[in-house]
């Protein structure tokens, strides 16, 4: 249905796909689904149609009239079955899935819907050939999945790579140019778009000379991956510097008011969509950590992304506008900054301001991808504007793949959090256009992916990609039976397996929570180790904005209106209060948004001092937990993993420990308050 080479290099795709199971497919037509003889007998038949139009296509799982994102309506909502009385119309993304008289059905509504009703008949396995089952349909809550690389071009003699990467170099850079053997591209672009991914921006965001080029010299190299990409269902994005007008262009400026400037980046688009006519958009970092932007102009962040917004406009391309924008030379005598404000303090005020194909994207904290910190209130906050919402699938801050840590339930709290209270739109709500304003923008992350062999460098962080892929759809699904399907799909049907990775996994970002930062108040890395281990103090005298000011008599920041730096009031009700007063404050984000003495009492009926102490204890002893459980496994899963997955539980064991005596002998230091249960302190 969607003509031209895209649809036709997926349905191409699909029926290999199939194909290569030993099966048969057939691709038909929408009049086939009125009249199922018509489509002859094959073990699956995958039905692609504009529209399931004909009345009466399927049974819905739902019950009510839904909005499609994608197509506007789904107005059926009555029973029956191919021969029912109700029809829908169907989105580009949207499947039907079901089994009748011995044959398995999956009706799509585009070519992409196909490929994804494909690998759900993967995922559902067996299951999809035995009983009858009734047509229930799927589709993605977000427009847009994506993953975001960090990549360089070549190696930075800091950040190695691929920037905050920990699962070797680039899977599509090497020596400032394409790899030639692309094959982990090739899988990788199967990957997601068993995932649902429809979306990868393939260079990091923090753009240097080499890699502004890919939007010139560099095409070719752009179009290939795309080429590898497309069949899967991916668009391929490019990160681009708001400098390149000047670096690329050798024009004097970059202000996006000049005439000169508007021009090369209109041409600029136009070169990159005669090249790769399906191409996606632009994702930049701009007056962020040194990128430059439209600050130097003395222009703003609206300004900004219109320039580019205009230029990508004619070929219906989309420019993802990070909302990471603070300053990053603070003085930490300075008390009146507080970085938490930052995003929302430069981007509400735009609110309504940005062109209809920009898509401001905001991490899911104020802060920095931390283990735990308060959602940004700035997904509350701009109605008129597209929102995407970003998370970290590299575990730059959650133990760098040498750790466990599946941040599935992470995701889904965050994604389920009700923005202005019990009952109303969440995070993934205002993301996917369903939030007070009903625009979307989509789901973005940073990806964890890399030439190592196990792809991920720690084999069981690839549930965390499988995770975003997943939660990306469908927000509401359960992590732990995400990690479930991911288990079984990984390692098969071995009950003990599963057991026993369930045991490991299932709560592993809590322990880690555990035996790191307490109660919200963030950061306590290692600056000189990049966020790898403790430091307690570490990032106290910098430059950076992430404190945690203990001293003798307490820790935390206060970041209420009363006495501190008003960032609750950022938030809309009943946030904003509930987060102000100690008295509803959630335990687990005390730190973040006060400053409390040692013997402060939670809710859980514990001193801070003490919560301290119990939780580091306990993180290590559910570590050593792990390593009992892993060890297991030898002999039922394979033997290089094996012996992987225990070198780093060995490492994640060492610096667990690392981790609560820094901790705990540091706040015992400051405190002078023992533990009640007379533990080792140094
Ligand atoms: O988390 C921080 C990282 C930087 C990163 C930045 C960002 C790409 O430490 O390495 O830069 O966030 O999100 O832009």
């Amino acid at each position: 249905p969607d003509a031209g080479p895209v649809g036709g290099t997926v349905v191409t795709e699909v029926r290999r796909a199939v194909e290569a199971f030993g099966g048969s497919v057939t691709v038909s037509t929408p009049e086939d689904l009125v009249d199922p003889d018509r489509a002859v007998a094959h073990d699956v038949v995958l039905l692609v149609a504009e529209r399931a139009a004909q009345p009466g296509s399927a049974a819905m799982r739902h019950t009510e009239p839904v909005q499609d994102p994608h197509a506007g309506l789904v107005t059926a909502v009555t029973g029956g079955d191919l021969d029912g009385t109700a029809g829908p119309l169907i989105g580009e993304e949207t499947f039907l899935r079901g089994r009748r008289d011995g044959r398995t059905t999956v009706v799509a509504g585009g070519s992409r819907a196909l490929l994804y009703g494909l690998h759900d008949l993967v995922r559902a396995g067996e299951t999809a050939f035995t009983a009858d089952q009734p047509m229930t349909w799927d589709l993605p809550t977000q427009p847009i999945r994506m993953l975001d690389h960090w990549d360089n071009l070549t190696v930075h003699p800091v950040m190695g790579q691929v920037e905050r990467g920990y699962a070797g170099g680039s899977i599509f850079w090497s020596e400032g140019r394409l790899r030639t053997d692309l094959s982990r591209v090739e899988g990788y672009a199967r990957l997601l778009g068993s995932i649902g991914i429809n979306a990868v921006s393939v260079n990091n965001v923090n753009v240097d000379l080499l890699e502004a080029r890919l939007l010139t010299e560099g095409l070719e190299d752009v179009a290939r991956l795309a080429e590898i990409f497309r069949p899967h269902g991916v668009r391929t994005y490019l990160s681009v510097s708001f400098g390149s007008p000047r670096t690329l262009g050798g024009l004097s400026t970059a202000d996006p008011r000049d005439p000169a400037v508007q021009r090369w980046w209109t041409e600029a688009a136009d070169r990159v969509w005669a090249r790769i006519p399906d191409f996606g958009g632009f994702v930049i970092k701009a007056d962020s950590e040194g990128q430059p932007g439209p600050f130097a102009y003395g222009r703003d962040h609206a300004d900004g992304a219109n320039l580019l917004a205009r230029a990508v406009a004619p070929h219906g391309g989309t420019i993802f506008w990070r909302a990471f924008v603070y300053d990053h030379q603070q003085d930490w005598r300075d008390r009146s900054t507080d970085r938490a404000r930052a995003a929302y303090d430069h981007f509400a005020p735009l609110d309504g301001r940005f062109d209809e194909n920009v898509v401001v994207q905001v991490k899911h904290g104020p802060l920095d991808f931390q283990t735990r910190e308060a959602v940004s209130p700035v997904i509350a906050a701009m109605p008129r504007t597209r929102l995407a919402v970003e998370l970290q699938v590299t575990q730059e801050y959650t133990g760098q793949q040498k750790h466990v840590c599946y941040l599935g339930p992470w995701w889904s709290e965050l994604l389920g959090f009700p923005l202005w209270g019990t009952r109303g739109p969440t995070v993934a709500d205002v993301a996917a256009g369903r939030g007070p304003g009903g625009l979307a923008g989509g789901v973005a992350a940073v990806s964890n992916v890399g030439t190592d062999e196990f792809w991920c460098g720690h084999p069981l962080a690839q549930a965390n990609l499988y995770a975003f892929g997943r939660l990306a759809w469908d927000a509401s699904l359960d992590p732990v039976d995400l990690l479930d399907e991911w288990i079984r799909l990984t390692f098969g049907e071995d009950p003990a397996v599963a057991s026993a990775l369930h045991e490991v996994m299932d709560e592993s970002w809590r322990t880690y929570e555990d035996y790191t930062a307490p109660l919200g108040v963030g950061f306590m890395v290692s600056p000189t180790n990049q966020h790898y281990g403790p430091a307690v103090d570490g990032y106290e005298y910098s430059r950076w904005g992430t404190y945690h000011f203990a001293d003798r008599d307490g820790v935390g920041v206060d970041r209420t209106r009363a006495t501190g730096t008003g960032y609750t009031g950022q938030y809309p009700e009943p946030w904003s209060e509930t987060y102000e007063h100690l008295e509803t404050c959630p335990d687990e984000l005390l730190l973040f948004f006060h400053h409390v003495p040692y013997g402060h009492v939670l809710h859980s009926g514990s001193t801070v001092i003490q919560h301290i102490y119990d939780t580091h204890f306990r993180g290590v002893e559910r570590v050593e937990g792990m390593v009992a459980v892993w060890a297991e496994l030898e002999g039922r899963v394979d033997d290089g993993l094996f012996v992987r997955v225990t070198e780093r539980l060995g490492e994640q064991l060492r610096s667990a420990r690392e981790w609560r005596d820094q901790i705990t002998t540091y706040f015992w230091r400051k405190s002078g308050v023992p533990d009640e249960r007379g533990r080792r302190l140094y």
